[in-house]
């Protein structure tokens, strides 16, 4: 049966676009092409030692290192060559959940938003309402496994760092730290899942479909019809609208950037390659409806920097190797008993931001996170790995570095040019930045770098490190929003230039990073899409 939305993708941008419209009265449909996550939502992939409860991998956040090193790692997206989250809930069911209200600098034109975007408060203030920040994820309100935070802030405070609880002061960006704020929910993941989905589940008018993959929009023109899926149980997997009604594509930056792609709109060069494949090509509207649009143009991802250290106060948590498998059974135990704990908590313990002044004269932020254990560490010094932590240093709000994604011959998503450092004065500002973190080592008694080590200078150290591993998993702006169809691929109310009633809601139309790890912004973002696709006219 026709419907009046058709949502494409169930990560944060999804599922609170879905929850605002149905409960506007629409109906809407909520096509996800993974499978369910959280143990709420059906999943049922869980470590041994939760057996006999409905808690999953997704469920714990003590296992979110795990994520990186499970053999069985189902939920990433297998057709796209970065990270990405393919089940319900998108990325905030797989990521570190590090939640960051947004600062005003985060709307403001001077990075590309439109003038009528500006006024994000109301939005951010109702997604505070809905799915409230916390930095004390542990049930019992306890902090545990503390000690990176205090070695990093010695560090720090030396530099003239303050300390903010970093939720209620967003504007606050600059020689500021914090305990690492999460959007967990009760010791468990929490995020849109947990509370924006859950009200649009108990309406009558909303439906998700799970395991359904869009595989391109249909359109006549300018106006969009409907969907085209893999489901085989309906003609030609065709999915129709009500004669007003609208599709959201929300599959993610790399994900609603082949889906335009799959329908005709972007660059030429891309929709010959679509054109080419025997499986999508017939798909494909006639040339002549093509519509050249800068998808997968102005891209960025936050260039990410991995400082390893040891101190004798830090408990590295084993490198979090057996938390899937085999954690320490009073952590376990504590976690089933009550919420509490280690296993209530991602592995990041601290934040802290930074200004930096740079040679062209545009200030760039710096952001930390600081976690026990590292992902790998080279070295040329002894160390004791029980003692490791990392602090990763992100260049964030000001970069002026893009790149481009895409889709190669066999259309898997990939970054066609790497969006990190390619701007001089990026590079120099982040290697300054890092250079900043280190300077007081020698203030704090006991604290070694051993990542880089005294064999190299941090610049050396920067123009070595592997690019996918700078990768920060932060891609916005392939469908960056403005006011210009060559220079934008979605106007102010987030419809795609060209047509009437095809919108992208998710990360990729960010036009340029936030301070902080994305998701939070996102969130504030989905609101105010909502709320401006339900005013436009014309629609259901
Ligand atoms: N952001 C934060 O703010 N804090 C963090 O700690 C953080 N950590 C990570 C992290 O550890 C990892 C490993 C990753 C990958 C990302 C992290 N991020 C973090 C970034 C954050 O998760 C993303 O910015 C955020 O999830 C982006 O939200 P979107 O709504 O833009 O897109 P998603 O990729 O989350 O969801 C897209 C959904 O659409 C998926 O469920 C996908 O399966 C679905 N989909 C895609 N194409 C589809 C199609 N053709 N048909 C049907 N469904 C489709
Ligand atoms: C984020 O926002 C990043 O996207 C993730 O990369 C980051 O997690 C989380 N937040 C938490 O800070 C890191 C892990 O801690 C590493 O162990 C892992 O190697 C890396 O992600 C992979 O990108």
């Amino acid at each position: 049966t026709p419907v009046d939305y058709i949502i494409v993708g169930s990560g944060p941008g999804g599922i609170i676009t879905a929850d605002r419209i149905s409960q506007a009265g629409k109906s809407v449909l909520l096509l996800e092409r993974g499978g369910p996550s959280t143990g709420q939502t059906g999943g049922t992939y869980q470590p041994n030692w939760a057996k006999g409860t409905s808690l999953t991998k997704f469920d714990i956040p003590g296992l979110f290192e795990s994520m990186f090193t499970d053999a069985n790692d189902f939920w990433w997206c297998k057709d796209i060559t970065v990270f990405a989250g393919c089940l319900l809930g998108g990325g905030t069911s797989v990521n570190g959940a590090l939640y960051w209200l947004p600062s005003d600098n985060d709307f403001s034109t001077q990075v590309g938003w439109p003038q009528q975007w500006t006024n994000h408060q109301p939005y951010t203030a109702m997604l505070k309402a809905r799915l409230p920040p916390t930095d004390a994820p542990s049930k019992d309100g306890k902090r545990y496994l503390e000690q990176v935070s205090n070695v990093v802030a010695d560090l720090l405070i030396p530099q003239g760092y303050r300390n903010v609880t970093i939720n209620d002061s967003p504007n606050a960006k600059d020689h500021v730290y914090g305990y690492s704020a999460y959007d967990f929910i009760g010791g468990q993941r929490g995020g849109p899942v947990a509370t924006y989905l859950q009200t649009a589940l108990a309406r009558p008018n909303f439906k998700l479909q799970l395991f359904t993959n869009v595989l391109n929009v249909v359109r006549n023109g300018s106006q969009i019809t409907g969907v085209t899926t893999n489901d085989t149980s309906v003609l030609n997997g065709f999915y129709p609208l009500n004669p007003n009604g609208r599709v959201i594509l929300s599959g993610g930056s790399y994900g609603s950037a082949r889906l335009l792609f799959r329908s005709g709109i972007g660059p030429p060069d891309m929709l010959s390659i679509v054109a080419n494949d025997p499986v999508a090509g017939p798909n494909l509207p006639p040339q002549s409806q093509w519509i050249n649009l800068p998808v997968g143009f102005n891209v960025s991802d936050n260039p990410s920097i991995n400082l390893v250290f040891t101190h004798p106060s830090v408990d590295a948590y084993d490198n979090w190797a057996d938390v899937f498998t085999d954690p320490p059974a009073a952590d376990a135990a504590q976690y089933l008993a009550n919420r509490s704990g280690i296993m209530a908590q991602a592995s990041p313990r601290l934040n802290f931001w930074s200004a930096l002044g740079a040679s062209d004269g545009v200030t760039r932020w710096m952001q930390g996170t600081a976690r026990p254990g590292a992902a790998s560490v080279t070295t040329t010094l002894n160390y004791n790995a029980s003692q490791m932590f990392t602090i990763t240093g992100y260049l964030s709000a000001g970069i002026k570095s893009r790149g481009r994604l895409g889709i190669n011959a066999a259309m898997n998503g990939m970054p066609l040019v790497n969006p990190w450092l390619v701007d001089p004065a990026d590079k120099s500002t982040l290697i300054q930045g890092l250079n900043n973190i280190i300077s007081t080592v020698s203030l704090v008694p006991g604290l070694q770098l051993i990542m880089p080590d005294n064999t190299m200078t941090m610049a050396q150290y920067v123009d070595n490190y592997d690019p996918a591993t700078m990768d920060s998993n932060h891609w916005v702006g392939s469908n960056i929003i403005g006011t210009k169809a060559g220079e934008a691929v979605v106007d102010v109310n987030t419809k795609v230039f060209g047509t009437n009633n095809l919108f992208v809601v998710d990360a990729s139309i960010i036009p340029s990073l936030p301070y902080g790890n994305p998701h939070g912004t996102l969130m504030s973002v989905a609101e105010q899409a909502a709320a401006k696709i339900l005013a436009l006219a014309g629609g259901p």
